[in-house]
């Protein structure tokens, strides 16, 4: 041990090798992070401290993630991309996915309507998005055996929304933080935690004091709010800025001297290009790919002749020529 730590430092690695469950080591191991001297002679025992803390954390997220199973809250993934739906209690959570996917979740005037995840598919052009509700999140959520099985779904999210009609979010913005999901911010692998990209929906606006709302909500400043209504439906562009928010681009395919095929595109991140478009269909496009063809945003004119590089855009119809 380095001579130099300070007494807190002291303190949270005596607290590290009383703890007992995982959770206590990890707590003790965060302390031990935040306090241990910062320069080039603990760069050792800062990466050791950073290696054991990702360790426990994965451990913990794995047995989570195996109790999840055991109780069957596991959520399968399917469609091209999945939407958690968060927020505080009676929210409107539930109305707004079925007025999005015209499913049948129960809704209730009281708290708590929602006991298990829910999942339900919402159609956005051609793509299908699945939208997992997850119960409402409530002080010490992500410490209740419950909080952190629904918190080790939403880490598979790749769009996390907070559905909510109050102002006030910090103390579940606290949760999401407790449960290693930074919203809206770079993840960090080592330290076992994930970004993941998150929107702000405001809902029941046709309230009379929802600008309030609103104001409060404005706080929250590296979040977009969408402003909705589940009841009255006017749902178009949440579910535009839904699909903005997932930084996704859907291609449509055709073959040469055929229309494109406009029911299945394919949904690739933003800024892919015809490589990995390529790629993504079957390894071997790439080898007899010749040129391809594309019509939309990314071309200069109609049936632009460009190569592997070509960075395409949301829209676009795309032709592959193969030897
Ligand atoms: N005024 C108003 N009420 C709404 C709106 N959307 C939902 N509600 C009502 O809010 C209550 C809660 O709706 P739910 O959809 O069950 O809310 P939830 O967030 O899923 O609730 P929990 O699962 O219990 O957390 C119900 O009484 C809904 O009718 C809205 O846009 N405006
Ligand atoms: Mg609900």
């Amino acid at each position: 041990m380095p001579t130099n730590v300070t007494a807190e430092y002291a303190a949270a690695e005596a607290e590290y090798s009383r703890a007992s469950t995982k959770e206590e080591k990890v707590k003790a191991l965060e302390k031990m992070y935040a306090t241990v001297p910062k320069h080039k002679g603990t760069e050792k025992l800062r990466q050791q401290i950073k290696t054991k803390l990702s360790r426990f954390r994965a451990d913990i997220e794995k047995e989570a993630a195996k109790k999840a199973k055991g109780h069957s809250v596991a959520v399968k993934k399917e469609g091209a991309a999945t939407v958690m739906v968060t927020g505080p209690p009676s929210s409107g959570k539930s109305s707004l996915i079925n007025a999005l996917c015209g499913s049948k979740l129960e809704v209730g005037a009281y708290c708590f309507t929602t006991k298990k995840p829910e999942v339900a598919v919402m159609k956005y052009k051609d793509v299908k998005l699945q939208m997992v509700e997850i119960p409402a999140i409530t002080e010490g959520y992500s410490s209740s055996a419950k909080g952190r099985q629904f918190m080790s779904i939403a880490r598979t999210a790749d769009l996390i929304l907070i559905v909510t009609h109050i102002p006030g979010l910090d103390n579940l913005l606290k949760e999401f933080r407790k449960a290693n999901i930074l919203l809206n911010e770079k993840g960090d692998e080592e330290m076992g935690k994930v970004g993941i990209p998150g929107l702000i929906v405001q809902n029941k606006t046709e309230l009379p004091d929802s600008d309030k709302t609103y104001q409060g909500l404005c706080k929250y400043y590296q979040f977009d709010i969408v402003r909705v209504s589940g009841i009255q439906k006017r749902l178009n562009r949440l579910k535009q800025e839904i699909w903005q928010h997932l930084g996704l681009v859907k291609i449509y395919t055709k073959e040469p001297g055929k229309k494109a095929k406009m029911s299945e595109p394919l949904t690739l991140e933003k800024g892919s290009t015809i490589e990995d478009m390529a790629e993504h269909i079957h390894k071997d496009f790439i080898r007899k790919f010749r040129f391809a063809r594309v019509w939309g945003k990314s071309a200069k004119f109609e049936a632009q002749r460009v190569g592997l590089n070509h960075r395409l855009a949301d829209d676009d119809v795309v032709e592959l020529h193969m030897r």
